[in-house]
């Protein structure tokens, strides 16, 4: 099936005086906090694993489209209908964003969407489950942008220059849309007791899902001690989660919606929520391609590529046309 095999090499940080000349020399810049630009020296492992993670991105955006699309021609209202779609055509902004930072990175786009393809590299594992509802919509909206949103924020700091300017723009979408998802929770938690159980339902179905999307606790990230070092990566995943949960709470108090976690509670001496962790066996077997839907949205992307081939081919012929042209001149 769609195994998604990206290796993790698991490297360590390297102790600072084992580091080459020209590699210590970049480590400084990183800790000065410049910006590392594409033309500039970079270690080898740091451009791969920046396309990983920018790839990854870039796939989640674009398969995260896939969701919400479903629900586009079921919106309840004119209005739901145009924010929805606006939201879905955000996404496929911030992908080709993120392809255009990766592709600095010496690696091509249609490199990229092969790597998906084959399941050779992730996406998000939230996109991995259905929306059965339009409350989902909501769900969505609040806490997958929301968690984004959280992890994107400090992204806008990070250290290679195309990515963090990429985020700047992505982070101002992604707060609209992690409104528009709160305010359909709010109408929903106000309504019929239907629009309630709906709405209760959804948070249900997605609460560990978003908690899930900030990866796996910190002892079993493999990539978080040096992508912290190289300041692709600014928080540990425990970090953000932990903001997620203690900001999210207050928000379904309000609405008046249960989280499904009789465990979660606020700790005065930790000033946090204590919470219950995710269960971890089944975000890897998402992450395996054994979730839900995995087989269903890649079958999209993979049927949107193919569809898609008679654009790129005329866009390709016009390109040598227009070359020639010039020669010719
Ligand atoms: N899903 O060592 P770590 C969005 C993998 S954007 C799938 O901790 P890392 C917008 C990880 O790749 C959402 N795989 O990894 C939207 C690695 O495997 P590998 C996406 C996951 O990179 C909203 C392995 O597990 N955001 O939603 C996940 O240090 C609504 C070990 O993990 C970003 O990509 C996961 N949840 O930390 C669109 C932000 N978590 O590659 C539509 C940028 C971990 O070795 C609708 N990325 N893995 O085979 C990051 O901040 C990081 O990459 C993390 C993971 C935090 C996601």
């Amino acid at each position: 099936m769609y195994a998604q095999m990206v290796k993790s090499t698991g490297e360590t940080v390297v102790a600072k005086e084992k580091l080459s000349p020209k590699e210590r020399e970049f480590q400084d810049r990183i800790d000065r906090g410049e910006k590392i630009e594409p033309k500039d020296w970079m270690p080898e492992e740091y451009r791969k694993n920046l396309i990983r993670q920018i790839g990854q991105h870039a796939h989640s955006e674009i398969v995260g489209q896939l969701p919400e699309g479903n629900w586009i021609t079921r919106a309840p209202t004119l209005e739901r209908k145009a924010n929805l779609l606006a939201k879905v055509q955000d996404e496929a902004g911030h992908g080709l964003y993120l392809y255009c930072a990766a592709e600095t990175l010496g690696v091509s786009r249609d490199e990229l969407f092969d790597m998906l393809h084959k399941g050779k590299m992730k996406y998000s594992s939230i996109f991995n489950y259905p929306t059965l509802t339009w409350a989902d919509m909501g769900a969505i909206g609040w806490l997958v942008d929301g968690a984004a949103i959280m992890n994107q924020v400090p992204l806008q700091r990070t250290s290679y220059g195309p990515y963090a300017r990429a985020m700047v723009r992505i982070c101002k979408e992604e707060s609209f849309h992690q409104r528009q998802g709160f305010q359909i929770m709010l109408t929903m938690a106000q309504g019929t007791e239907d629009q309630k159980r709906m709405a209760q339902d959804a948070l249900n179905r997605f609460w560990y899902p978003s908690l899930m999307m900030f990866g796996p606790s910190d002892k079993d990230s493999v990539h978080s001690a040096q992508s912290m070092a190289w300041k692709i990566k600014m928080n540990s995943n425990d970090e953000l989660r932990q903001k997620f949960v203690d900001e999210i709470a207050p928000q379904a108090a309000f609405l008046g919606l249960n989280i499904p976690d009789d465990d979660l509670v606020w700790n005065e001496k930790t000033g946090h929520h204590d919470y219950s962790e995710p269960d971890w066996d089944e975000f890897f077997q998402v992450i395996s391609g054994n979730g839900p839907c995995n087989k269903e949205r890649l079958d999209a992307r993979k049927k949107a590529w193919n569809d898609g081939a008679w654009v790129r081919d005329g866009m390709l012929a016009h390109a040598r046309k227009k070359a020639m042209r010039k020669v010719a001149e």
